[in-house]
């Protein structure tokens, strides 16, 4: 039986192999990306079941994203629309430090996604469902998803996590902090940024805007500070992490790397402290190479990074 369910928009992900403007790029790789199969295969990386629900088009890129997923151990049920395209996602990198993301998904078959997709006894049998604010932003049906799946979710127990992921090419921060604010009430576990949480609450100052968000509804609330590691305020309780140092190649994705951290150590009964921790660890391993989600963690690979002391693994 799967412990957690996801579901959301995956696209082809065309990624530049060289430095500079997009028309010169000439190579690129090609993989995918979605911030929901991201945090599906890291959960399921660190040992956990899970299922993936999304939309993609009868073509060569759905076959991809199905094949990709099902190859990293995800059940994957990606439904073929045959109407409309597999999204894109293009990657170039401006400068060596400027990742510049373009998306092609409007009319997609990830954003058609809708509350029929989505089986409620899948939803009703897991322990975690996990939702990202990128999938209300990509239509209307989308949106009624969420909040479908959110509400069956949360009529059967199962705990609800929402990360913010907000994405300005799909939304206007007024429109996303409103839906946030009315979803708030409705999760356990919040994912963000500072400048995530504050769409949500106009409040300077990490501790405080946690206890802001926590005000809202989560019992679980969680700020990512980047270089400066995280912040969690679980039950009225305050905990920090500090970063894991390690050489950031491709930052996309280390949120989801994260989120995939925290809640493959609450499916396993974590204590707090180490569900953090692993978290960071997640998040640091996702941005040491190219890729949305290649780097992610095994569980054995987690000590590597805790204990890599003179950077060489015998
Ligand atoms: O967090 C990384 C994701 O954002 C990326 O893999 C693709 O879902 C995606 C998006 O909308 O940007």
């Amino acid at each position: 039986m799967h412990e957690l369910v996801t579901f959301g928009e995956t696209m082809a992900l065309f990624a530049a192999r060289r430095t500079g403007p997009l028309r010169f790029a000439r190579d690129f790789d090609l993989g995918l990306g979605g911030a929901e199969s991201n945090v599906a295969i890291g959960v399921a990386r660190l040992g956990h079941r899970v299922v993936w629900v999304g939309r993609v088009g009868a073509d060569e890129f759905g076959d991809l994203i199905r094949a990709t997923l099902a190859g990293e151990g995800v059940d994957a049920r990606a439904i073929p629309d045959p109407d409309a395209p597999t999204g894109l996602m293009i990657k170039g990198r401006r400068t060596a430090d400027l990742i510049d993301v373009r998306y092609y998904r409007k009319g997609s078959a990830g954003s058609r996604l809708c509350a029929a997709d989505l089986d409620p006894e899948l939803i009703r049998s897991a322990r975690v469902l996990h939702v990202s604010a990128i999938t209300p932003a990509l239509s209307e049906e989308a949106r009624e998803a969420v909040r479908h799946a959110v509400a069956v979710a949360r009529g059967a127990g199962v705990l609800v996590s929402l990360d913010v992921n907000y994405r300005r090419a799909l939304w206007t921060p007024e429109e996303a902090g409103a839906w946030l604010r009315d979803m708030a009430a409705d999760v356990d576990v919040l994912f963000a940024t500072e400048e995530e949480g504050r769409l949500i609450a106009d409040v300077e100052g990490a501790e405080k805007l946690a206890s802001a968000l926590a005000e809202l509804g989560p019992r679980h609330v969680l700020i990512k500070l980047g270089a400066r590691g995280a912040m969690e305020l679980s039950d009225g309780v305050l905990l920090r992490s500090e970063p894991y140092r390690v050489t950031e190649v491709d930052s996309v994705g280390a949120g989801d790397a994260f989120a995939a951290g925290w809640l493959a150590d609450w499916l396993a009964g974590a204590d707090p402290a180490e569900r953090l921790s692993t978290a960071c660890a997640a998040g640091a391993f996702a941005v040491t190479s190219q890729g949305d989600w290649e780097s992610l963690p095994r569980r054995s690979d987690l000590g590597l990074l805790r204990h890599s002391g003179d950077g060489v693994s015998r």
